[in-house]
């Protein structure tokens, strides 16, 4: 009797088998060939006029005029001082189980032997202190690239964010100092195409900056 059972078990099992196998199959054929109908004849026809537009364009090499408006526009910017400081320690840093922010750890470092950095005030290196800690500091501005067109008139806002002191001439406009807390607002028209350039004397050479000035689009 016992046998009975078991066998006749068996076979209901491998009836489950099959039944559950064909079931995967069939998904899975559905997975790999969605039907038809799932694309729209909208979605289509927009492909379809996608397709002509892109490649009636390039096929016809469709003479592209206007690269940059032919009008005189008034643009405005705001420039920030800005350092940016690598701060790390010749230990290498301990997690802190009660710190209200969790900031990634770094190994022990050590400022570098020979430096390569350029003379100038633009980089600084801070020496370790008593509790190993260094510094090294980088000055920017942001933005430092500027695009307009030839003819707009520019107005460039210069912030003084971070750093106590700086001396920045802007290209044919003069030089002017910016110290923190400070905004000064220098305008000019960019008659010419090519690039007007503006640097802090006492950050350099890193602390620089250019406008590129686009030519008047040929109609
Ligand atoms: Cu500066």
């Amino acid at each position: 009797m016992a046998v009975v059972f078991i066998a006749a078990s068996l076979v209901t099992a491998m009836m489950i088998g099959i039944n559950n196998s064909q079931n995967l199959q069939k998904a899975m054929a559905e997975d790999d060939y969605p039907p038809e109908t799932s694309i729209t004849t909208e979605t289509a026809n927009e492909y379809k006029t996608a397709s002509a537009n892109s490649s009636s364009s390039s096929m016809t090499g469709a003479a592209v005029k206007a690269v940059n408006p032919d009008q005189t526009t008034n643009k405005e910017f705001w420039i920030n001082t800005v350092h940016l400081d690598g701060m790390t320690n010749i230990n290498a840093a301990v997690k802190c189980d009660t710190c209200p922010q969790n900031t990634p750890l770094h190994p022990a470092e050590q400022p570098p032997v020979n430096s390569t950095v350029p003379t100038g005030g633009g980089f600084k290196i801070t020496e370790p202190n008593k509790a190993g800690a260094w510094d090294f500091r980088s000055f920017t501005f942001s933005p430092s690239q500027i695009v307009v067109n030839q003819g707009d008139k520019v107005t460039l806002h210069f912030i003084g964010v971070q750093g106590a002191h700086h001396v920045v001439t802007v290209d044919g406009t003069g030089t002017f100092e910016l110290n923190r807390g400070q905004i000064n607002t220098v305008s000019l028209v960019a008659n010419n195409p090519g690039i007007i350039n503006y640097v802090c004397h006492v950050h350099l050479p890193n602390m620089v900056g250019q406008i590129l000035v686009l030519p008047k689009a040929s109609v």
